[in-house]
């Protein structure tokens, strides 16, 4: 028995298909640090880390959970855990560092040794290739809203699975595209800090378009088994009432959050109604014959990130925003409920309802957690240990939900927590701690958290218990 603890099964009522992947989820820039060593070079992230009044404190990914010099150690943990499957994203500056031509050997070195770490702790590798970390010299040439960006992608995703494909089986092209595009370019929240609402539109076609050249490549030079898959944050969204101009309101978000990714990735179109919507920044001319085909490349699951549902009603959001075409005819209600420390509602019949509805709407597409979990304001009491019961509670709470879905004939596959580590959380820097394993950065210790150990509990068991 690899797991901690692992206690004697009598109690378990909800179990997990056979074969149900147990995972834990991490991203480069969030936790690797050594910013600038071995030939790593600026993303996007080091340059609005660094521009004043973009991150809380000031804060920065230079050490982050120094990662880079301790995969032995962090794999050790997920080993303790019992984790079959760990899923972790690559910088593209680390192993491409102009986003351009040639790779850089130590940078992909570093990834081979994670990957082969991984297999000698027999907990299966799933890597992300685009985690927000974009080679500042590609946004320097126009970033995401600029076509060219997309053909860098393709080349970039041929190196690595010509890298790694021997030893990594199952691959994501991008995660949360809607972020990278709506956040980075719409809001200005992220990086690189744009606020234009067509910005936000061509970037979120070209992420498509990536995603679409990325998996045809991955396709083309990794063994057949190998898995492709696409990370998308779906939200759930809410009317606050019935009334049609509430509904029409989560109408837009649906149309601008959800289907500008699901429509052109599943069926190879855009959302009409998201193009009546958006008439007045766009006529969409940049989106040429063939891309929606293009985006439109067969996956073996989709991924879904889910930790809050959104509550929307008829009026006007602030701009800039990251809801284009939206802004003028939605504003964002508070959901009622319990809340994180981010302040995000907990409401874990909102992963329910976007597992049926994906159970619907994506026959015969297999469907996993690739992130979910909580943010809480956790310390090391003076005996070490981190009690954690409300992200326990949060944990239990969407694992009984997506058992539930599982019960309603969702095909979901695996489930991956986030986040392994406390890390480095973007605009809020080291503010947010969503580790089950606690992060002292000051010293770079480790303290398994007590949702770490129930962690590790659930998945000896393949299953729930009644209650967390
Ligand atoms: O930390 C992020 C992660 O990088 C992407 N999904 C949401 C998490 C929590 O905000």
């Amino acid at each position: 028995m690899t797991a901690l603890d692992a206690r004697t099964d009598t109690t378990t009522v909800l179990r997990f298909p056979e074969g149900f992947r147990w995972g834990t989820a991490t991203a480069a820039y969030q936790i690797e640090g050594a910013a600038a060593e071995d030939g790593r070079t600026p993303s996007i992230w080091d340059t609005f880390s660094r521009t004043p009044g973009k991150v809380r404190n000031g804060d920065t990914g230079d050490i982050a959970a120094d990662h880079y010099h301790r995969v032995d150690e962090d794999v050790a943990l997920m080993r303790r855990l019992g984790v079959t499957d760990y899923r972790f994203s690559i910088a593209w500056p680390r192993v491409q560092p102009t986003g351009r031509g040639p790779a850089v050997r130590k940078g992909l070195d570093f990834y081979r040794r994670l990957a082969d770490r991984l297999l000698e702790a027999g907990i299966r590798p799933v890597a992300t290739l685009y985690h927000w970390d974009l080679p500042q010299e590609l946004e320097d040439a126009g970033g995401w809203p600029h076509r060219e960006t997309a053909y860098r992608f393709a080349e970039y995703a041929g190196i690595m699975a010509d890298a790694l494909g021997d030893r990594v089986a199952t691959w994501t092209t991008l995660n949360e595209p809607w972020c990278a595009a709506f956040l980075g370019y719409g809001s200005g929240e992220h990086a690189p800090g744009h606020t234009s609402a067509l910005g936000s539109l061509r970037a979120a076609h070209h992420l498509n378009l990536a995603h679409g050249l990325a998996a045809r490549t991955l396709r083309g030079a990794l063994p057949g088994a190998a898995e492709v898959s696409l990370t998308l944050n779906l939200h759930a969204v809410r009317a606050l009432s019935q009334a049609p101009e509430d509904v029409d309101a989560a109408r837009r978000i649906d149309a601008v959050a959800n289907r500008i990714f699901l429509d052109p990735v599943f069926h190879g179109r855009l959302p009409e109604d998201l193009v009546r919507d958006t008439a007045p920044v766009t006529d969409w001319s940049f989106v040429r014959d063939g891309d929606l085909a293009t985006a439109a490349a067969p996956l073996d699951f989709l991924g879904i990130n889910y930790y809050s549902p959104s509550v929307v009603a008829a009026g006007a959001s602030e701009a800039p925003s990251a809801w284009a075409g939206a802004e003028q005819h939605v504003r964002f209600e508070p959901a009622p409920g319990p809340r994180t420390a981010m302040d995000w509602p907990v409401d874990a019949n909102g992963l329910h309802e976007l597992l049926v509805r994906l159970r619907d709407e994506l026959p015969g597409v297999p469907l996993v957690i690739t992130e979910n979990g909580a943010a809480y304001d956790d310390y090391a009491d003076p005996s070490g240990n981190v009690k954690d019961p409300e992200r326990v509670a949060y944990l239990h709470g969407h694992l009984a939900a997506v058992h539930r879905a599982l019960a309603d004939g969702a095909d979901v596959r695996g489930y991956f927590l986030w986040s392994l580590l406390d890390n480095f959380e973007w605009a809020y820097g080291y503010s947010k701690r969503f580790g089950i394993v606690h992060v002292d950065f000051a010293t770079q210790r480790r303290t398994l958290k007590d949702s770490a150990r129930w962690y590790a509990e659930v998945i000896a068991r393949g299953g729930l218990t009644e209650t967390p």
